[in-house]
């Protein structure tokens, strides 16, 4: 890197401006200011005839500066200088390439033309983040795509490639070559004539009110908790009813809204909470080589593990008990794989390839012996997967990492019954396998450094979210559902119904309310943990037995088509199951408990104050590495909603001080459920937030 991350120099009559600001280029004001200097500079200058502007590294600016939201403004701001680019009187150019977005693109759009490199992708980011493009994208996006297709990217926040972006006019050429040398062409075209160029503010835009009217509609369905997508609308609409001037201001107005909102907040954590949890002490050992994958077990878990890695361009070998097991998990895979073409997230060679010997099945862990990395995702039982675990030891190739998808049992005694611990670890996968993003990377006692960045390597070659955990009855997630389950399960029985608390939650922004979840995740599996813990149940805890009847019952939820709610291809909506309501009814009489009322904000209230208190002692005894870990676990397998950063990012926005007596007045009717996390307690007394824990 330069010292300034903007630099200028001539070839021939062309200015040529580069921007290298690793690792992505993005638009700090450093940057900004150099970019507005530079223009004057070259504009200045008689012997260039064009500008062209170019990104060195991997990409043209990849965006805004996040981490500069939220702090002053300093001038020139991203607006300013692409209006700048746009006035110059020199034609300006922007070769772009890697990821050009947000206002990267908006700095591309200000310029009198747009060359991409083969690979290029380009989109607007900012509706992810909470915000709308605040460099005049809403008005210079449109102008060159209509409407319709600029509301598409701007409310959607997706990248499309250089091909997609030259068929909708977002960009003018593709180019060849390294940057540098691909902007110099594209000047010399600019001089030379072939390659033409305008500015995009000068264009017009033809009215479009159905695509309006249809994205408004759209986004009232989809997303009626977000902030930013109406007012993305709002914005582009502007573009055809308002000259760019106006528009721009209009958009500027909008963007600061946005910007201020909470919901931008908690998106940017969000953001960052991705990228926080791969800071792991184990960072700097290097990662085995994992190309062959074992997986024992062809139940859901096992068939789902086994398909994000064959997505993943691993191959697969599944081990299950008998041929039929084989044969039921295989055709699971293949169904999922089937799925995933046609949602455009496998292609038609890979599948061949998967056909063709990169998926193998068999009935002993004997075929495991050249794989590199084996997981199990047998029966949730100790004694099933120690059987397992001592028949891998012998197995396995020396070096192979011994993985278990354990969701609750102790990983330190699943090693321990191995003659090699330090290859042993947890890689806990949430159902759908190769759907969800988390992957709880539980390290036990002896784990070796290099296995655990392999369960990271392994990760983000898998898409996923990869948070070290340490080992506990439920590790991080888990953990902290199987308490704040009990504050849904309290609701119930002094008085809410199960779909009072859903309705509750899922209008503070949950896909899905727990009992929704709880239905679809089969009830018989937390009632197979309550059954195992029944005999170290404290004496002093609250039990609400109704779930346990509902499953004595045979009533599992979704897959036996009775559960909190019914099922089935004749049923519409969500109706409650009236036997689950009698249960219910039930043990509030047998406990002697009049129901009363609960407003929605108090089910919400009381359920989450119930996650952050089991939140801040994982982070206390150190089963999380940090708060911001926990919020990566909550938001990337638990649904909780992204526009809310997660439970300890809102716990923050609550105020330590104020949760501690919320938990305080809750005490009062349950002392033993409603204790004070000491971590809490220290924070509210120091006048601390979660976030001034996360290094
Ligand atoms: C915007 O532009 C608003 C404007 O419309 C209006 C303004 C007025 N800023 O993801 P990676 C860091 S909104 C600061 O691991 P990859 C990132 O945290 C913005 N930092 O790499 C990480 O740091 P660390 C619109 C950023 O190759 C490191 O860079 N733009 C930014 O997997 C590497 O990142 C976006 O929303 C940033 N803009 O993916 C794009 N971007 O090493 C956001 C990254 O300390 N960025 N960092 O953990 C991305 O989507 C991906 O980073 C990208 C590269 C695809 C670019």
């Amino acid at each position: 890197m330069s010292e300034t991350p903007v630099t200028t120099e001539r070839v021939g009559r062309i200015g040529l401006v580069a921007i290298d600001n690793p690792p992505v280029n993005a638009a700090s004001h450093a940057v900004r200011a150099g970019i507005a200097s530079a223009i004057d500079a070259l504009a200045a200058d008689d012997g260039v005839d064009a500008i062209a502007l170019y990104g060195v590294g991997r990409t043209f600016i990849a965006g805004a500066d996040i981490r500069e939201f939220g702090k002053p403004p300093q001038s020139p701001g991203l607006t300013q200088v692409c209006s700048h680019i746009e006035a110059c009187a020199k034609p300006v150019v922007a070769l772009i390439h890697g990821t050009t977005l947000g206002g990267g693109l908006e700095i591309a759009l200000g310029c009198h033309a747009r060359v991409a490199l083969p690979g290029t992708q380009v989109g607007f980011p900012e509706v992810t983040l909470g915000l709308i493009p605040g460099a005049g994208g809403t008005q210079r996006a449109p102008r060159l795509t209509g409407i319709k297709a600029a509301l598409d990217l701007i409310t959607s926040g997706k990248r499309i490639d250089a091909d997609a972006a030259l068929t909708l006019g977002l960009i003018d050429r593709l180019g060849e070559g390294p940057p540098r040398e691909a902007a110099i062409k594209a000047g010399e075209d600019i001089v030379s004539g072939a390659l033409p160029h305008r500015r995009t503010g000068e264009l017009g835009v033809a009215p479009d009110e159905a695509a309006l009217d249809a994205k408004t509609a759209e986004i009232a369905r989809k997303q009626p908790n977000l902030f930013a997508p109406v007012r993305c609308v709002e914005a582009v609409a502007a573009s055809a009813r308002l000259p760019i001037a106006d528009g721009i201001a209009l958009e500027r107005t909008l963007f600061e809204a946005c910007l201020e909102s909470p919901q931008r907040a908690g998106l940017v954590h969000a953001f960052f909470a991705e990228r926080a949890v791969a800071k792991i002490p184990e960072a700097s050992a290097t990662p085995r080589p994992v190309e062959r994958i074992g997986v024992i077990g062809g139940g859901t878990m096992g068939s789902g593990i086994a398909t994000a890695f064959l997505l993943a361009g691993y191959s697969v070998t599944m081990v299950e008990r008998d041929a039929d097991g084989l044969a039921r998990g295989q055709a699971t895979v293949e169904k999922n794989l089937a799925g995933a073409v046609k949602r455009g997230k496998l292609s038609e060679a890979r599948l061949a390839d998967i056909n063709a010997g990169a998926f193998s099945g068999a009935t002993t862990v004997d075929a495991l012996a050249e794989a590199d990395l084996i997981i199990e995702a047998a029966f949730e039982d100790m004694a099933v997967k120690q059987d397992l675990f001592s028949q891998l030891d012998k197995a396995a190739k020396k070096g192979a990492i011994l993985a278990t998808n354990t969701s609750y049992l102790d990983v330190d005694a699943i090693a321990a019954i191995t003659s090699r611990p330090a290859d042993v670890i947890g890689l806990h996968f949430f159902s759908p396998a190769h759907v969800m993003r988390l992957l709880e990377v539980v390290v036990a006692d002896k784990t070796a450094a290099d296995v655990v960045a392999t369960g990271f390597a392994v990760a983000r070659k898998l898409g996923k979210v990869a948070v070290r955990a340490g080992v506990c009855e439920g590790f991080i997630g888990n953990r902290i559902l199987s308490h704040y389950r009990k504050a849904a399960e309290y609701l119930v029985m002094d008085g809410a119904s199960p779909a009072e608390v859903d309705r509750a939650l899922e209008d503070f922004g949950f896909a899905m309310g727990p009992h929704a979840v709880f239905d679809l995740a089969g009830l018989d599996i937390a009632w197979a943990a309550r059954k195992r813990l029944a005999a170290t149940r404290p004496a002093e805890e609250r039990y609400a037995a109704y779930a346990d009847k509902l499953c004595e019952a045979g009533q599992f939820g979704r897959k036996t088509g009775r559960g909190f709610y019914l099922y089935g291809e004749d049923v519409d909506g969500r109706p409650q199951n009236p036997e689950a309501l009698a249960f219910i009814e039930a043990e509030r009489e047998k406990a002697g408990i009049t129901p009363r009322t609960f407003s929605a904000e108090e089910i919400v209230q009381r359920y989450l104050t119930a996650m952050i208190a089991e939140a801040a002692r994982v982070v206390e005894d150190g089963t999380a590495l940090r708060p911001i870990d926990v919020d990566a676990v909550l938001l990337f397998g638990y649904g909780f909603p992204r526009f809310r950063g997660g439970p300890l990012f809102l716990a923050d926005t609550i105020g330590a001080a104020r949760l501690v007596r919320r938990m305080e007045d809750y005490a009062q009717e349950d002392p033993f459920y409603w204790q004070v996390p000491p971590l809490l307690r220290t924070l509210a007394e120091e006048d601390r937030t979660f976030a001034s824990l996360n290094g």
